[in-house]
């Protein structure tokens, strides 16, 4: 369809409606969410409470209970926070884990985007726990929506020298592409209400009808690509000069939610049109967002995204487009090499003699599990107050900038709390599971329940074939959606039925290469067999260095 039959007023998804006539994302928002006499809120309110980082759900295991004692579902929210490149304080840990406790789960979950959810937080609950994220200096506007989401940035402060400096442009971007709407404050902080009369804010960006999907932006440093570089909207790979830091080559078009059966919908590695100097990043990102906002599909929400806005225009009008609102051309992609995207688990002190611990933490779930007491450690740890708190894109947790002479007391925690780094794997520790069910909607199949148990299962094959050592990128989604980035696992396993997934084998073990469908459905018996013939071929035949996504690329697909 050319642009100028798309979006045409009549067409228009009904999102689009409920966005432009929000009044700056404010809606029924305040009605919806004092209506005591249903947990749940209308059609309308639903959409809008995403671009406050919230998501109505209900326990999906309890549906049949309820109906059956004819109550309605038990509904209740999840609030995910804004956190650009992850980083929060001790104080801040702590105070968020008494929120936790007190207003929803207790369970604090680390996700793929570097930061945290809270779930099971009934509607009575959702102010007092966004004014408890107020108090702590946090928000959780925009981190979710048709807006640009939490920016991610390395971790690995070992990376480069100039890291720190890289790392500060997840906040920079985020907030140069932040709603500009007091909308947050007024439904939830009791802020100053917006006459009726009066407009809303002036949003030169969103204006008043936002992007047209989701917008995700992540940063990288190589050699390691941590954040999966090519799986977001716009994708940044730091390049620096001996000690400077110089730039990013900017990737587009990246994303991989897609539907079962609906062949117009793929995964999509983003592509690279240039390297921009860091002065002109933020910009660059704001505009590549225009572009888009101006582009792209608003009729289709399967079609929205900025990876078909640019499959549909090509990338060199898009490019064109682009140069021509910044002012100025992009200039040619500068060369790096990615090496891996695991976390560097444990003790690493970098060039200013500051320590860095990584923990494991499985999917992201910050629980006390029996000698493996994280949520108590990071308790423990906080109330010291010396380090700093930060997520990482693959679901864990980084204690930084620990002083030499604080370093032996936060060990003894570690170590009287059963936190190590040899207790897992190689793969378990790469390992990445979705949420899925109980509370995600679209879970087709189990995914962060389920994942502990398969990585056994496959370590124990790894055993059988001596490859032990060996890290293999696992990752299970509990839909198509790709929310745990299965399509550039190594083994991917993509949720379709209870018990049943689509395996996909293939990817590198950099995120460089998209895997491919082995096998439409299968379930777990079928999926060890498969795995079991393959790391017997994989240990007879492969090359030294060569990792098993890259064997079965060429055994299975070459
Ligand atoms: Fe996601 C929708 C959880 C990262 C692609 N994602 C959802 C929802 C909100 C379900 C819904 O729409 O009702 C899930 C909430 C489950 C729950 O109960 O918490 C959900 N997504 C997650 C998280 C929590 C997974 C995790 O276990 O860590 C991640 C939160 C990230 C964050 O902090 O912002 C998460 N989601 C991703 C990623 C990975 C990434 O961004 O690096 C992707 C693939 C990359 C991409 O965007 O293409 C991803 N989520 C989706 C999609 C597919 C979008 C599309 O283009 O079609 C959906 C469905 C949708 O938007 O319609 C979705
Ligand atoms: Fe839910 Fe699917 Fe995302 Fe998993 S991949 S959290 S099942 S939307």
């Amino acid at each position: 369809m050319s642009q100028d039959e798309l979006n045409k007023p009549e067409n228009l998804s009904p999102v689009e409606k409920m966005k432009t006539e929000s009044r700056g994302l404010r809606s029924n928002m305040t009605e919806q969410m004092s209506n005591s006499l249903t947990g749940n809120i209308d059609e309308t309110a639903t959409q809008i409470v995403k671009f406050h980082g919230s998501y109505a759900q209900d326990d999906r295991s309890r549906r049949e209970e309820r109906e059956r004692k004819k109550l309605e579902w038990a509904y209740s929210f999840m609030i995910r926070l804004r956190i650009p490149g992850g980083d929060i304080t001790a104080k801040q840990w702590l105070g968020l884990q008494e929120s936790c406790d007190t207003r929803a789960s207790g369970i604090i979950k680390i996700t793929t985007r570097q930061t945290i959810q809270f779930h099971g937080v009934v509607k009575a609950r959702m102010k007092p726990t966004m004014k408890d994220f107020d108090d702590l200096g946090l928000d959780a506007i925009a981190a979710c929506g048709d807006v640009n989401r939490n920016v991610m940035a390395g971790a690995n402060p070992l990376l480069a020298p100039y890291q720190a400096e890289v790392h500060e442009y997840a906040d920079k971007i985020s907030e140069a592409l932040l709603p500009k709407t007091g909308a947050f404050k007024e439904v939830w902080l009791d802020g100053e209400k917006l006459p009726q009369d009066k407009p809303a804010e002036e949003d030169p960006l969103y204006q008043d009808r936002y992007l047209p999907r989701k917008f995700k932006i992540g940063i990288v440093i190589p050699p390691h690509n941590e954040n999966d570089v090519f799986s977001q909207d716009i994708g940044l790979i730091a390049i620096g000069n001996g000690e400077t830091f110089e730039g990013f080559n900017v990737a587009i078009g990246g994303g991989f939610g897609c539907t079962h059966g609906n062949e117009k919908t793929y995964p999509r590695l983003g592509t690279i049109i240039g390297f921009v100097p860091k002065d002109k990043a933020v910009e660059t990102c704001w505009q590549i967002a225009a572009v888009q906002r101006d582009y792209g599909n608003r009729e289709d929400r399967k079609q929205a995204r900025l990876k078909y806005t640019l499959d549909r225009l090509g990338v060199d009008f898009f490019k064109g487009e682009l140069e021509n609102r910044l002012g100025f051309k992009l200039e040619e992609a500068k060369p790096y090499e990615f090496t891996h995207r695991g976390d560097a688990f444990g003790w690493l002190q970098d060039h200013l003699g500051k320590w860095h611990y990584t923990m494991f933490v499985e999917t992201g779930l910050v629980k006390d599990l029996p000698d493996y007491e994280v949520k108590s450690a990071l308790k423990e740890i906080a109330e010291l107050d010396c380090c700093g708190y930060r997520f990482t894109g693959n679901q864990n947790i980084m204690l930084i900038n620990i002083d030499e002479s604080d370093k032996p007391k936060i060990e003894e925690i570690l170590n009287k709390s059963g936190i190590s780094t040899d207790k897992q794997s190689k793969t378990r520790q790469e390992a990445i599971a979705c949420v899925a069910l109980p509370t995600c909607p679209l879970a087709l199949a189990e995914a962060q329940r389920y994942l502990p148990e398969f990585v056994s299962k496959i370590e124990a094959l790894q055993d059988k074939h001596g490859l032990s050592d060996k890290p293999i990128t696992t990752r299970i989604t509990g839909c198509p959606n790709g929310c745990g980035r299965p399509y550039v696992a190594e083994i991917g396993l993509i949720g379709k039925a209870p018990g049943k997934y689509v395996l996909r084998l293939g990817g590198d073990y950099i995120g460089e290469r998209l895997n491919t469908v082995y096998r439409e459905e299968a379930d777990e018996t079928e999926i060890l067999q498969i795995v079991d013939e393959l790391f017997a071929k994989y240990a007879n035949d492969a090359k030294d260095d060569e990792s098993f996504g890259d064997f079965t690329q060429k055994l299975l697909f070459a």
